[in-house]
């Protein structure tokens, strides 16, 4: 669980928020997921727009609050929580009911979120590339203000985590772009993934069993994202398509991950114009 200690936050004001505070943006896979979340707990919280579009979680401000300038963050009475699946995790045990790990599956479900967690990067270079376009990278500029903002720490100790995202981002920048062998790579991970659910969900209705759960609610988000990235997810896993389809039509979750008209139009620009040049994310991952 990534609880920070007091050290690692600089921006001190939220030792004083009472309550559950949610630092997320809206279009944030992550803060998309911790929302559907809280949505079927029927938790209340207070909501604070971190937009990342406008570069808000470089701020001195957000940076003192998560070192590794990612939303989303929990603050739960001054105490902060990191890293989406620790704060599910963390209301899992604060609001057991309606249970979204079921008895007896933690580790199981523990497992799975590190799975889907280990992904995020693969999501997001997906996400680079056949969603957010060019306008997604960062300049020199802030690629240092990235650096050196933040304690840069987790607990006291160096943030290693901090230096994975700052490769990305400088990777990005190196290559112009997310490389076709890093598309590859990542929709070879999902499609693994997704095969293996497909089996799952030939005997079960929800990926742990009978009930919606956490593992429900963090595939759903990555498939929302990677079909509207153009992942052909219906044709490939058909069982998963079925169970997306169910998912999506609960208001708790189609309500988080709308897209504005204008992102859609812009998605959509993009797309036409790689089929034009033969690039789409169909024929590069050769799916
Ligand atoms: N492992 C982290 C990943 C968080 C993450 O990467 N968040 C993204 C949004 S989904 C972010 O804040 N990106 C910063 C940016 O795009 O500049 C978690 O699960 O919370």
């Amino acid at each position: 669980m990534v609880k920070l200690s007091k050290e690692d936050i600089q921006t001190t004001e939220v030792f004083g928020w009472q309550g559950l505070h949610l630092l997320h943006f809206a279009g944030s896979s992550c803060s998309q997921k911790t929302r559907i979340f809280l949505n079927l707990k029927g938790i209340d919280w207070t909501s604070r727009h971190v937009d990342l579009t406008q570069g808000e979680n470089l701020s001195p401000w957000f940076m003192g609050i998560n070192p590794r300038g990612l939303v989303p963050v929990l603050v739960d009475d001054g105490d902060v929580i990191i890293e989406s699946n620790d704060i599910l995790v963390y209301l899992e045990e604060k609001f057991p009911e309606p249970k979204l790990i079921p008895a007896g599956q933690d580790e199981e479900a523990r497992a799975l979120l590190k799975a889907e967690d280990d992904l995020h990067l693969d999501l997001r270079a997906i996400s680079m590339r056949y969603l957010f376009g060019p306008r997604a990278m960062r300049s020199e500029e802030q690629q240092a203000v990235y650096a050196n903002t933040g304690s840069g720490t987790i607990n006291g100790a160096e943030d290693t985590h901090k230096d994975v995202e700052a490769r990305f981002f400088s990777d990005l920048a190196a290559n112009d772009g997310i490389t076709d062998a890093q598309i590859v790579e990542a929709a070879s991970q999902f499609k693994s993934a997704f095969d293996a659910f497909d089996n799952r969900l030939g005997s079960h209705p929800c990926l742990l069993g009978e009930d919606i759960s956490v593992i429900d609610i963090a595939w759903y988000i990555y498939a929302v994202r990677l079909i509207n990235a153009g992942y052909p997810l219906r044709r490939l896993h058909k069982n998963v398509g079925a169970w997306f389809d169910k998912l999506d039509a609960k208001p708790e979750f189609h309500r988080e991950v709308q897209m504005p008209p204008p992102l859609i139009a812009a998605r959509d620009a993009l797309h036409t114009e790689q089929q034009k040049q033969g690039a789409s994310l169909e024929v590069v991952a050769g799916l």
